[in-house]
């Protein structure tokens, strides 16, 4: 397989002293070394706040310091001692603005007041808060709640959330565009179909438990570190990690844990996969079904033999549907076509199915390398077909474990950001507060891009996010953008979506996850939903920002009386007074998830919400859970010979959230200082005549007669399956089309990009020389120095 590529260039473990030295360059970088370092030691902790960053939940007994690498980064990010503040406005035009990079316009520091954009000077404003609520609510009166959008982005807390989607349904509509609708939406919709509920089946107890894990698209070194302490153990213990992914993500080959005085004087590190495939994107499909095809065959051999069987026969009979057909299928899948499309010999897929078949607890986890595709939710049942083959689900030790995002994606969900909601959701709601929501369904976040795009949207407020720099075709709806008549932006940063404005436009400040929220006098506590469906509170400690700074349940609370106080009779500002009422509220809409919801947030760690598959009960038309597949799919993303062009996979550096960029390394792939690189394999630059360094041009290969580009990439040779190359989000987003995604949820196909490549110019090579030395090692839970 290795033939025609170059080696990875990082050879050294990840984690180690590295990470720690990372950690404090970027609070030393923001300026906030001591308050930085004391506020990080109450993360993760019962009392303390949830960290901002990532979804990984936290343990029952936490470490002294319960965070990671990039968990740091974000406390980091938010605690900065910068300001973005009026002054910085008056100086700066927004046409000026445009041309400051991503990572400059966040690190000029938090946003101090509330902004109102002036056309006549081309700047924001300072404004009240007063007085831009009485704009905002002027405006959105005039217009058809049909043709607002309110966009979430999944850090926003399950008390703004779901005051989030009040607003908007007491407004009159359910376009809810989600960051999820980028992201685990494909989980949500296609997970579901298999097993009736659309989020994951397994909590720590069954990582302790399990005895063979797969990681199937996703890359826990970089966007879920503390997942990285579980898989360290478990290699420890001698439990096969299996990884299919197309590049060789260092923290899943090795990882130096801190805690092990060995590895700290060695820095050896603990190999972490044992076996790592390195499939063709969008292979997934096939490699999967293969492997379940080796597992039948095995069984088939074993049951002619008089040998115990290899299925679990038990658990297949009496809580499965569509068995037969799935095995047929797959036995007469034929090999060729399967490595045809994997580009992973027979013999590498039978041995994972070997690994499989050892183990009596398997967990499979995955991220974006399965959701981002045109037909990932159909690897993801190829996924749990493999899991039901021998009952690993819904018992300890086994299950599905989709790794979500951002640290309240999963919980915003579930509190009604949704743009199909039940009528039984909506009926609790409405009784609730006493109106009727709009049962016409609204836009998810594709739907709302193009509504922007045929000119049908007025209004576009976002909680959160940078929603016109994450989405694709970046180019074509950011050219629409200022014809929509009001933008609302509810931010922490300064990003790009603020500058591509709507006619009237405003930015209102948030406080921070890490930051003291006081209403009448007393600390509040919010609550999040990790991806084990674990809810528990998180309660900043951190002096705001500004005095100006407001908590986004206040300023939904405000901008919800300003506008639509006559529709309900919703005390909307005394309930912000105590979170505990909205509390009480989501408990009322829904009360089965959340029964005695503020009692129970008081335990330490929190509760878990009901999970039936968790239990094998299986909430599907069949009542079972159900092997799915369609002989139609073979790969994730269609590709077909007769259209020659490169998969561009869309990924995340080492010092980057999404899009905010935290510097423009990745250390992981031994790239410093330059983000517009574009990695690929060597025989592909030979054959297209490209050296490194050359600088190139990526059109898009879609077919549908529009011209999409992103040019200025350097060319790195990088150990990458032939055919498929890699680039960083967001700079690629201009290339990737709207249409390009999953069928089932409208999630962007961001991995699978069909591109074509041009050069522009011959350059310099971009050094990447592997980290040589990560002389002090560490990892997951680093010590905290003391200041
Ligand atoms: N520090 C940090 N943490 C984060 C984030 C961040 O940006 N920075 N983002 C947060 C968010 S919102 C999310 S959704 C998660 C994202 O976390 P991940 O799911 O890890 O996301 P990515 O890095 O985009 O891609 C995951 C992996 O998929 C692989 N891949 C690409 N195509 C394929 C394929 O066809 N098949 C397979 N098997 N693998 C493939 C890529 O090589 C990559 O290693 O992380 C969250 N945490
Ligand atoms: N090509 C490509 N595109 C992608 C992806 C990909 O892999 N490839 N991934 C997709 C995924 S998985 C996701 S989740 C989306 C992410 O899309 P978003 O969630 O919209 O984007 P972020 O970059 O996370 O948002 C960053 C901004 O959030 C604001 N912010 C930070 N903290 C807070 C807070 O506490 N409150 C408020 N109100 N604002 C805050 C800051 O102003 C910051 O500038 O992007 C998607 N786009
Ligand atoms: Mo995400």
């Amino acid at each position: 397989m290795a033939e025609g590529r170059k080696a990875a260039p990082e050879q050294a473990p990840a984690g180690g002293w590295g990470a720690l030295n990372a950690v404090e360059k970027h609070l030393s970088n923001q300026k906030i070394l001591f308050k930085g370092n004391r506020a990080l030691l109450s993360m993760n902790k019962p009392g303390g706040f949830d960290c901002p960053s990532c979804a990984w939940p936290d343990p029952k007994k936490p470490h002294i310091a319960e965070y990671c690498e990039n968990g740091a980064k974000a406390v980091a990010w938010e605690a900065t001692k910068k300001r973005t503040d009026p002054a910085f406005f008056a100086d700066h035009t927004v046409e000026e603005l445009k041309t400051w990079s991503d990572h400059a316009l966040e690190d000029n520091g938090r946003l101090t007041h509330p902004m109102r954009y002036n056309s006549m000077t081309d700047q924001y404003e300072p404004v009240t808060w007063e007085a831009a609520f009485a704009d905002i609510a002027e405006e959105l009166l005039k217009l058809d709640p049909k043709r607002v959008e309110l966009y979430t982005s999944g850090r926003t807390s399950n008390e703004a959330a779901f005051f989030w989607q009040l607003f908007g349904r007491v407004l009159g509509t359910n376009n809810f565009p989600d960051c999820s609708d980028m992201c685990h939406a494909t989980t949500t919709v296609a997970l579901p179909e298999s097993i009736g509920i659309g989020k994951g089946t397994v909590t720590l107890d069954d990582w302790e438990a399990c005895d063979a894990l797969f990681i199937i698209g996703q890359n826990p070194g970089t966007n879920s570190p503390r997942m990285m302490g579980y898989l360290h153990d478990m290699a420890k213990r001698g439990v096969p990690i299996v990884t299919f992914n197309p590049l060789k993500e260092r923290a899943l080959l090795r990882f130096t844990d801190p805690q092990s005085p060995v590895e700290m004087l060695t820095g050896g590190g603990q190999q972490i996969s044992s076996r790592y495939f390195q499939l063709r994107t969008g292979g997934d499909i096939m490699a999967l079904q293969g492997m379940c095809k080796a597992v039948i065959a095995a069984d088939d051999a074993a049951r002619e033999r008089g040998e115990a069987r290899i299925l679990d026969v038990d658990f297949i009979e009496a809580h499965t549907h569509g068995f037969e057909a799935f095995a047929d299928y797959v036995r007469a899948l034929p090999w060729p076509d399967i490595e045809y499309y994997t580009a992973l010999r027979r013999e590498e897929i039978e041995e994972a199915a070997r690994i499989y078949m050892r183990a009596e607890r398997v967990i499979a986890c995955w991220g974006m390398g399965i959701t981002q595709h045109k037909h990932g939710g159909d690897a993801m049942q190829q996924i749990l077909n493999l899991l039901f083959l021998r009952g690993n689900i819904g018992r300890l030790g086994a299950g599905a474990c989709p790794i979500r995002g951002h640290s309240n994606v999963q919980g915003d969900r579930t509190v009604g950001i949704n743009k199909t909601p039940t009528e039984s959701f909506l009926s609790h709601l409405d009784k609730a507060f006493g109106f009727t929501s709009p049962r016409e369904f609204g836009h998810d976040t594709a739907e709302a891009c193009e509504a922007i795009l045929k000119g049908e949207v007025d209004a576009f407020l976002a909680m959160g996010g940078n929603f016109f720099r994450a989405i694709p075709d970046f180019d074509r709806i950011g050219a629409k953008v200022p014809d929509i008549g009001l933008t609302v932006h509810v931010a922490t940063k300064l990003n790009r979506s603020h500058l591509i404005h709507g006619k009237k436009a405003f930015i209102l400040p948030a406080l921070g996850r890490t930051e003291l929220d006081l209403q009448k006098g007393e600390a509040q506590t919010v609550t999040v939903e990790d991806s084990f469906c674990m809810v528990h509170g998180s309660t900043g400690r951190l002096k705001p920002a500004s005095e100006e700074c407001r908590s986004e349940p206040w300023i939904i609370a405000h901008l919800a009386k300003a506008t639509v106080a006559g529709r309900a009779p919703i005390d909307w500002t005394g309930l912000v007074e105590d979170y505990d009422r909205i509390r009480d509220k989501i408990e009322e809409v829904i009360p089965d998830q959340f029964t005695r919801f503020k009692e129970r947030i008081r335990e330490p760690g929190g509760f878990r919400l009901p999970n039936g598959a968790s239990e094998r009960i299986w909430n599907t038309p069949t009542k079972r859970a159900n092997f799915l597949f369609n002989p139609e799919i073979r790969d994730q993303n269609d590709q077909s010979p007769d259209h020659p062009h490169m998969q561009l996979m869309t990924v995340r550096s080492h010092d980057q959230f999404n899009t905010t960029i935290y510097s423009y390394n990745d250390r992981y792939r031994g790239v410093s200082g330059e983000r517009m690189v574009v990695f690929m394999n060597e025989m592909d630059m030979a054959e297209q005549g490209l050296s490194e360094g050359d600088v190139i041009e990526f059109a898009s290969a879609d077919r549908d007669g529009i011209e999409r580009r992103a040019a200025g990439f350097k060319v790195v040779a990088f150990d990458v399956p032939k055919g498929c190359c890699a680039a960083y989000y967001p700079e690629t987003n201009a290339v990737m089309s709207l249409a390009h995604r999953d069928e089932r949820s409208n999630t962007p196909a961001a991995k699978s990009v069909p591109v074509t490549i041009a050069r522009v110019t011959q350059g310099e090579p971009v050094s990447h020389e592997p980290e040589v030395s990560e002389r002090f090692p560490s990892g997951r839970h680093m010590s905290v120095p003391t200041a």
